[in-house]
């Protein structure tokens, strides 16, 4: 078994659940910071040029989700999934919240928090005056600019 992954990507959680599990797996390191996702044998394993996959046999399985299922349910014997059918459906319910409802915002935060520019990251929500929102100007000055709302909630940030 050949695990894809990259230093605190998304992959931790398959690196996570191999160890979890004792399986013997190869680590195979691309460095999406050299471009290596996006090579043509990369590409080849996983079109969207994303970590983790994970080859197993001729199984390639990306998503992490998917690939921390996979192998719990490849290594029964170590109970990562819980045999009775409601307590596994609780499993898949934190699981599926936890990607479909916290992780984008949280990304998205961490992401105007940390990474972008300050020139061009939201500015934190604790610095809005009461009752304006940001809008974004996709401008070369790429500013925040002030904008009434009809509330006195901010409105949340632009999804870039
Ligand atoms: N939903 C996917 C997300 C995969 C993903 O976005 N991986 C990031 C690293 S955490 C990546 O490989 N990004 C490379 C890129 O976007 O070019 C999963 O959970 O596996």
């Amino acid at each position: 078994m050949k695990l894809y992954g990259f230093g605190p990507t998304r992959s931790l959680r398959a690196q996570w659940a191999l160890r979890e599990l004792g399986a013997e797996f190869e680590f195979i390191p691309v460095n999406l910071a050299a471009g290596e996702g996006q090579t043509p044998e990369f590409l080849r394993l996983n079109p969207a040029g994303k970590l983790p996959v994970l080859v197993d046999g001729d199984l390639i399985l990306t998503e992490s989700a998917a690939i921390v299922f996979y192998l719990a349910e490849k290594y029964p014997g170590h109970g990562l999934l819980p045999s009775d059918l409601e307590t596994r459906a609780q499993v898949y319910r934190w699981a599926l919240f936890a990607m479909t409802e916290l992780e984008q915002p949280l990304w998205r935060m961490a992401r105007h928090t940390f990474l972008y520019p300050k020139t061009s990251a939201c500015p934190p929500t604790s610095t809005w005056p009461a009752g304006i929102s940001a809008t974004w100007q996709p401008s070369s000055s790429a500013t925040w600019k002030a904008a009434p709302t009809s509330s006195a909630t901010p409105s949340p940030p632009p999804t870039a």
